[in-house]
């Protein structure tokens, strides 16, 4: 077997490079292929596919270029939802499927997806290219307290851990204190799981007593599955001494993965030999030029039970221009802002709660953990800010705090034109979250 897991190109580390560093046309090339393959594999495996190009009066013949893209069928999580459990599977539960994944359904059906052997390979291979993007390879110790079961994160990261070779240590999320105590026993030297996860991570191992940037061998995070902030990240390389990339991915596309940063930090690079992306205008759905932000939508390229055409994320983000400095020439997309349905409307202005992360990040008295209360008042959303202090700040001192909310609320005001109310609580007050972080509490319906 080849070693693909040690390809050291200049300062960079790849897992892929010949994939990685693909020529644009070679890409092209690859993706038609591919995708021509997948649109037959839909037409004939899939009747939801059927249905919907008969509807569009296309043929997976029509499919001549990778510009006919657009006249395909775009899906939506209700369409998965309708579909539950196996209905836009390629193929027989009881065949190659070799094993399920669901995200979990607040409302409504869970969305499920079935994996064969290959496309958890394919998977492995593009959380492995993560691993490789943040220094880690065959020799790495890799922590992975992402939860483990129907959500992607631990199983993901894991598959990551076994194509590239790693030491993998399957913590799944929870027990912070042990989670602190292997990393450090063991000479953990990469950590995979939600930002908020290392932040609390990170601030466990610093109650215990330890100074984890310089007592652990911790050098890299593969941070994901919901939104963060820069400063957030800064904090989290300060605290660990690491150097954190952010992965996306999502369970009805494959899982993390899609894509992923690279240490430069400048965009996450799209798994493009395996996804088509597109963004486009959520109203229109028209495409829009590189650079400017709208919705990620998503075609699967080589996924063999649970293939997508034109899947619509919801999630907001853009193709960043230009090339990397890595030397990978897959295209990057920007950090998440936010979903198209969790953008909040207050009295008229839409705000993302990323943007209030952003504002609220610039004071250096509060720290990242914050948590929003939507209610109503008077037919009118009102929204309450709750904010918790670093340690350091004087809390005593009611004439401090008055000032601070103050200035919050001001900073709110000037720079999203919203006005908020905001409630300065103490070190510890607001909840931790072992996986993805809840920050939005909405009480408008109850
Ligand atoms: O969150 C998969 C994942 C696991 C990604 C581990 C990264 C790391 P779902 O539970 O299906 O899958 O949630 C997918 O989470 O549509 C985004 O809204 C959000 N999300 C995922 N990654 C990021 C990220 C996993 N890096 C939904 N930044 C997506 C912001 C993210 N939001």
């Amino acid at each position: 077997m080849v070693d693909q897991t040690n390809h050291q190109i200049g300062a960079e580390r790849f897992f892929q490079p010949e994939l990685e560093r693909m020529s644009a046309d070679a890409l092209a090339d690859l993706q038609f292929t591919r995708l021509q393959q997948t649109v037959k594999n839909c037409y004939k495996n899939i009747p939801f596919y059927k249905q919907r190009m008969d509807d569009l009066g296309v043929k997976p013949a029509d499919i001549s270029s990778l510009d006919d893209l657009h006249r395909l069928p775009f899906t939506t999580k209700q369409d998965m939802r309708d579909a539950y459990p196996f209905g836009l599977f390629a193929i027989n539960v009881h065949d190659n499927v070799q094993r399920l994944h669901a995200s979990s359904g607040t409302t409504g059906n869970a969305t499920v997806c079935g994996y064969t052997q290959k496309d958890i390979d394919v998977w492995g291979d593009c959380f492995a290219r993560g691993i490789a993007q943040v220094g880690g390879g065959s020799e790495s110790i890799l922590q992975v307290a992402y939860g483990y079961g129907l959500f992607t994160g631990g199983l993901g990261a894991h598959e990551g851990g076994i194509r590239i070779g790693a030491t993998i240590l399957p913590m799944s999320s929870g027990n912070t204190r042990r989670q602190v105590q292997m990393m450090k026993d063991f000479g953990v030297d990469i950590l995979a799981c939600t930002p908020s996860y290392a932040l609390l991570i990170a601030d466990t191992a610093i109650e215990m007593g330890y100074n984890p940037a310089k007592e652990f061998k911790i050098s890299g995070a593969i941070l994901g599955a919901e939104p963060w902030s820069e400063n957030m990240r800064q904090e989290i390389e300060e605290k660990l001494g690491v150097t954190a990339v952010d992965i996306y991915g999502l369970s009805e596309v494959m899982g993390p993965g899609v894509s992923c940063e690279c240490r430069y930090q400048t965009g996450l690079h799209v798994a493009e030999d395996h996804f088509i992306i597109e963004i486009l205008d959520p109203d229109t759905l028209r495409p829009l030029p590189d650079g400017e932000w709208g919705e990620v939508v998503f075609t699967t390229l080589t996924k063999e039970c649970s293939p997508l055409l034109r899947y619509r994320t919801r999630d907001i983000s853009r193709i960043v221009p230009g090339h990397c400095s890595c030397g990978r020439t897959l295209r990057r997309m920007d950090r998440i802002t936010g979903r198209t349905d969790d953008m909040l409307i207050i009295r008229g202005v839409n705000v993302f709660p990323s943007q209030i992360q952003q504002v609220i990040s610039s004071f250096a008295e509060v720290t990242s953990y914050y948590q929003i209360v939507l209610t109503r008042k008077e037919q009118l959303d009102h929204v309450l800010l709750k904010v918790e202090t670093v340690p350091e700040f004087d809390f005593d001192e009611i004439r401090k705090i008055e000032d601070l909310q103050r200035r919050i609320v001001a900073e709110l005001k000037s720079n999203l034109q919203v006005t908020v109310e905001v409630k300065v609580v103490e070190p510890k007050s607001i909840e931790r979250f072992e996986g993805k972080a809840k920050r939005v509490q909405d009480l408008r319906q109850l």
